[in-house]
């Protein structure tokens, strides 16, 4: 409908409104929408990601480690794509090793992406292909750019659910094997209740 005011015409605005198809909880993190995948990592599928095999074995295995909402908007691969998610990290420890993510490269290295923590206490933890390892704090707000060429894996070393939001191209894909057969050069463990870096 056409609303005539003195002798500019004004349209009225639901006329250009679509629908937004995901909406974002900041306190918690959480997306809704329609078109939201889900994934969950169970202490079963996180085989060899721990130093301590035996310990992850004794665990139950259905047992959630972290899980993943992702918006994928465009087909996987394409160029100028964007994709967003969430991961939470459920806090828990792997003999004295803190739950964390599997970690990867991205298959195409030179594609970035961000993370930002909405509520937890972990660490980024950033690999080189020269296998030189740092940390970046994850605390509420704390903002990540993840470079090209780097592994990234995020460890929840608090005792609650450590909850952060990423986006990423939609053509970068996931190289998750390097890390399978390598692993990263360090690993976080907990000594005497304090976090502490292991080089392996
Ligand atoms: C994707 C992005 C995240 C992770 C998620 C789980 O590029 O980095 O969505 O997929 O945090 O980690 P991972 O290492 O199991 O994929
Ligand atoms: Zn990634």
């Amino acid at each position: 409908m056409i609303i005539k005011s003195s002798k500019i015409q004004h349209m009225e605005i639901n006329k250009l409104l679509k629908k937004v198809e995901v909406k974002i909880d900041l306190t918690t993190g959480l997306m809704t929408g329609k078109s939201i995948v889900l994934q969950k990592r169970t202490i079963a599928d996180l085989k060899n990601v721990f130093a301590d095999e035996k310990s992850r074995l004794t665990m139950p295995q259905n047992q959630l480690a972290y899980e993943v909402q992702l918006y994928l908007p465009v087909l996987d691969g394409t160029e100028g794509g964007l994709y967003f998610g969430n991961t939470t990290i459920y806090p828990c420890k792997v003999g004295n090793e803190y739950m964390m993510t599997k970690g990867h490269f991205h298959a195409k290295g030179d594609r970035n992406e961000y993370y930002l923590c909405i509520k937890g206490i972990g660490y980024l933890l950033l690999m080189n292909e020269k296998r030189e390892c740092w940390m970046e704090k994850m605390t509420q707000g704390s903002l990540h750019f993840i470079g090209a060429n780097l592994a990234h894996r995020v460890i929840n070393a608090g005792i609650e659910p450590l909850t952060f939001l990423a986006s990423w191209p939609a053509d970068a894909g996931h190289d998750y094997n390097t890390i399978q057969q390598n692993g990263f050069s360090v690993r976080l463990v907990e000594v005497n209740g304090q976090p502490s870096v292991v080089e392996v």
